[in-house]
């Protein structure tokens, strides 16, 4: 049968790959090494075409790099646990871990039949115990190096279901599951102390060019350096002063009142005693209900309460109100903030709420403003004034010499401040690992020996209610012996680890999977770390590479590893979009749920009423806008499922879904196999490496030449960008060149022309359509994988275009000129200058006495 039948084809391909072991790696010292890496997923039950495209685009990468003679890993795992684990299994009546388990089966499975060259023997999940128990271990090492440690901090917690909850189990401030208020309640909790690495986190966003610069920005926003000063302001009738963090010392004598964080330790003492410790203590109990992130603290209306309490302005000794205030965090700088009305807008506002005083201290050069009649802010540049001796001078200036004389008087100091806070790991949750520490009546908290790691999660106990832990009721688990003193009523900490703890480093357990003695094997690590690129959603851009490259300095700072950042080159793909569609009636439909009527209407199935054709948005279950892949790899094969994904966009942009799009990608595929299938009679044996035929006639030469050129803007389009859309129409083109070619070319040595044409197609779309090629790649003769080819090469000679300039006259007068192939005959020539538009408009209808055609010169038409 000489049709194309992708299934067949593709379950052949796939079983034989895994029978010959191609995709199993191991280090080879002598071979350069190429470590190609996509964000592993979430078990979430099946794989979406989000993931086909990043995994697409990954394996052509991987498959490319090999056939560029690199030792190429590419390993898959899962990003195991997690919230959506518990979620579903108290929907569905079932255990995180059956629910875990059958996911990774199913999707696995998916992964298979889509043909990526997995080595699948490193395969992992992170809800193993084999896994864990490294990051146990090293979770003790940095306890006892004090990168890790332990402090009270707020939870979100819900009453009524007694349970802590994550953000995004909070919805509009009220429980996911009860619809209660929920509250924020003090916990003791571990956190890592990522701040330790601020400056070199930051420091190195410099020294990522392989890395998209809107990530790097990302990043050091989210580490977020400013340069301030710390200023201190003493509290009136009392010992205690307050310190504030500012980006604007220069604004100092515009300070008129102070607002510190609800949760700062002064609050309740300065309003103890005073007439306003009721309203302060109401307030404080009220904030504390709310979400206190500082993205939340954004919409919140400003508000605050006096404390009833005055400081003292250091600089011009004016008498500050102290207030507390819903906008002031504890989390930042001090918890503390110097008012200035008249240059911060947020102050501003809070001063005409609280009609406190605005007093102007840095004027702009072209207006003179007033604090009791400006109706904004003005956080510009300017000229000091009512600020002493600075009066007169620009505010830049005064900036500078303000923080040297609070420093000269003891009043304060430049100082920098960091956004980025401590990395709290501790949740409390069951589907995570165990956080290895014990505590002991006697002793106080005490690490679990690192012979008695793994602690293992156990497998058996069920949700409670409102998806509560088991573990801290689950007396077996809790109840143990103390490692230091032998009590044996000392308890297991019930907490588990943040699941981002485990995504921070699986890329240096997949160097050695295996390995029962160590977190890895340090030679394995040596020799593929770095990852040389790292290939995933943008959504990952700010915390899980963060943490992956604070994990890696924890790493190296314990001497485990000789590197700093863990991915060398980073791609963020896009998003796989469609448009959705929408019933009046029945809201968002599936695609299956709409039907194409035959006047080209588009209808609801339930109801037949008239869709309604929305956005494209990505795609999405709740916007029901989804394409399940194996939809498509049912109808179409994985090589059309991978043709489309990468011809539809280049990978950092969205991609569209398009129904045609899929079609035309399998029409092309049917045309390259036609092609083949045609060709195949005419072609004699492979060709012997490294012989370049030389065809005489026109048609041929542009073939070869055409097959260089692709050779070329293929390997540049993959080398400079990863650009495979562009890749793909290469090599349409040069099919298309292929079929204009005629079948008695292909006599005596022309056939090698074509076999080198053909061979070149095979090979430069292997990456992309590997099961496709790998059939015609043995329909060609070769015996081994079209893998194990090396990539074809160019010479750049050969691509340049051997064409002249001919001439048309009509009755020897010049009309028009064309160009052509060296040595066209005189056919082809003939046929150019008759087709050509000006001679066509010459001619029209006038009979054509005669035509001469001087090779490589000129036509003339005499009518
Ligand atoms: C006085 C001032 C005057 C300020 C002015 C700004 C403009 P960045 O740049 O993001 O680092 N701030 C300090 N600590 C805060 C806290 N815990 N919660 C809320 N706000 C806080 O922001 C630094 C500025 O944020 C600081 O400079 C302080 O307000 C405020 F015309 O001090 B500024
Ligand atoms: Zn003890």
């Amino acid at each position: 049968d000489s049709r194309y039948h992708p299934q067949t084809i593709e379950t052949k391909w796939q079983k034989r790959w895994q029978d010959d072991r191609l995709f199993n790696v191991t280090e080879v010292p002598d071979q350069k090494k190429y470590y190609l890496l996509e964000m592993f997923p979430y078990p979430s039950g099946k794989i979406h075409m989000g993931h086909v495209r990043n995994y697409t685009i990954g394996d052509v990468v991987a498959r490319y790099k090999r056939m560029r003679g690199f030792n190429v890993l590419h390993p898959m795992g899962w990003d195991a646990f997690g919230m959506p684990a518990e979620n579903a299994a108290i929907a569905n009546h079932t255990h995180p871990a059956k629910w875990t388990y059958e996911n990774i089966d199913a999707m696995r499975a998916q992964l298979k039949r889509l043909g990526f060259s997995y080595d699948w023997n490193r395969e992992l999940a992170t809800c193993r115990p084999e896994y864990y128990r490294w990051e146990q271990w090293l979770f003790l090492k940095m306890v006892e190096k004090g990168m890790a440690y332990r402090k009270e901090s707020y939870v979100n917690w819900c009453e009524p279901c007694q349970t802590v909850l994550a953000n995004e189990q909070v919805e509009a401030g009220m429980c996911w599951r009860c619809g209660n208020p929920v509250r924020q309640k003090k916990l003791w909790q571990w956190f890592f102390k990522i701040t330790d690495f601020a400056e070199d986190l930051l420091v190195h966003c410099d020294m990522l060019p392989g890395w998209p610069d809107k990530v790097t920005t990302m990043q050091r926003n989210w580490i977020g350096k400013s340069f301030g000063a710390e200023i201190r302001f003493p509290v009136e009738g009392s010992d205690s002063t307050i310190s504030v963090f500012t980006t604007r010392q220069d604004t100092v004598f515009g300070a008129t009142f102070m607002c510190l964080a609800p949760e700062h330790p002064l609050v309740p003492q300065l309003a103890a005693d005073t007439d306003q410790a009721e309203a302060v203590a109401a307030f404080v109990e009220r904030i504390a209900l709310q979400e206190r992130s500082s993205k939340a603290i954004e919409n919140y209306e400003k508000e605050g309460v006096f404390t009833g309490a005055y400081c003292i302005n250091p600089m011009n000794g004016v008498r500050m109100p102290i207030y507390t205030a819903n906008f002031a965090l504890m989390e930042y700088g001090t918890g503390a903030v110097m008012s200035v009305p008249a240059h911060d807008q947020r102050d501003f506002d809070f001063a005409r709420k609280y009609k406190l005083p605005i007093v102007v201290v840095v004027s702009p050069p072209d207006e003179k403003l007033d604090g009791n009649t400006m109706d904004a802010a003005y956080s510009g540049e300017g000229t000091m004034v009512n600020s002493g001796d600075f009066d007169g001078m620009g505010n830049r200036k005064a900036m500078e010499a303000i923080a040297v004389l609070m420093e000269k008087n003891g009043i304060g100091k430049k100082t920098i401040s960091f956004r980025l806070r401590d990395w709290g790991i501790s949740r409390q949750r069951y589907w995570g690992a165990p956080i290895p520490m014990i505590h002991c009546d006697s002793c106080g908290i005490v690490p679990v020996p690192e012979a008695d790691l793994p602690i293992v999660l156990p497998e058996n106990a069920d949700l409670l209610e409102g998806g509560r832990s088991p573990l801290p009721a689950l007396d077996e688990f809790v109840r143990t012996r103390c490692p230091r003193c032998g009590r044996d009523d000392a308890r297991r900490e019930t907490d588990t680890m943040d699941t981002f703890v485990e995504s921070s480093w699986y890329f240096e357990r997949y160097c050695s999977p295996r390995c029962e003695t160590d977190m890895f094997d340090k030679d394995a690590v040596d020799y593929w770390m770095p990852v040389d690129q790292y290939i995933g959603g943008v959504e990952h851009a700010i915390l899980h590479l963060l943490y992956s490259r604070y994990f890696t300095r924890v790493l190296a700072s314990l001497g485990l590893v000789a590197f700093k950042e863990p991915f060398t080159r980073l791609l963020t793909q896009g998003m796989v979009c469609k448009e959705t569609t929408a019933c009046p009636e029945h809201g968002f439909l599936f695609p299956e749920q709409v039907v194409d009527t035959d006047d080209a209407r588009r209808t609801c199935l339930q109801c037949g009423k008239p869709v309604t054709v929305g956005r494209v948005e990505k795609m999405s279950k709740s916007k029901r806008n989804v394409i399940d892949p194996n939809v498509l790899l049912d109808q179409y094969g994985a090589d059309t499922t991978r043709l489309f994904c990468l011809f539809a966009a280049p990978p950092e942009r969205d991609l569209e879904w398009s129904a045609q799009g899929v079609e035309g990608s399998y029409r092309f595929l049917q045309r390259v196999w036609r092609l083949a299938d045609r060709w195949l009679p005419l072609l004699s044996e492979p060709l012997p490496a490294d012989r370049d035929p030389h065809p005489s006639s026109p048609a041929l030469k542009e073939l070869h030449r055409k097959t260089h050129e692709t050779i070329k803007r293929v390997t540049q389009d993959i080398e400079e960008r990863f650009h495979f859309n562009t890749v793909i129409s290469a090599v349409m083109e040069l099919v298309n060149a292929m079929q204009a070619i005629d079948e008695s070319d292909a006599a005596g040595d022309g056939c090698r022309t074509l076999r080198l044409a053909l061979e070149t197609t095979v090979l430069l779309l292997s990456p992309i359509v590997p099961h496709f090629c790998e059939e015609l790649w043995e329909s060609l003769g070769h015996r081994r994988s079209v893998l194990l080819s090396s990539w074809p090469t160019f010479d750049d000679a050969a691509t340049v275009k051997d064409e002249v300039v001919v001439v048309v006259q009509v009755n020897g007068k010049l009309r028009s000129r064309f160009s052509a192939a060296r040595d066209a005959d005189d056919g082809t020539l003939e046929r150019a200058a008759r087709a050509d538009e000006k001679i066509v408009r010459f001619i029209q209808d006038k009979p054509v006495k005669k035509v001469v055609v001087v090779k490589n010169k000129l036509v003339n038409i005499v009518i």
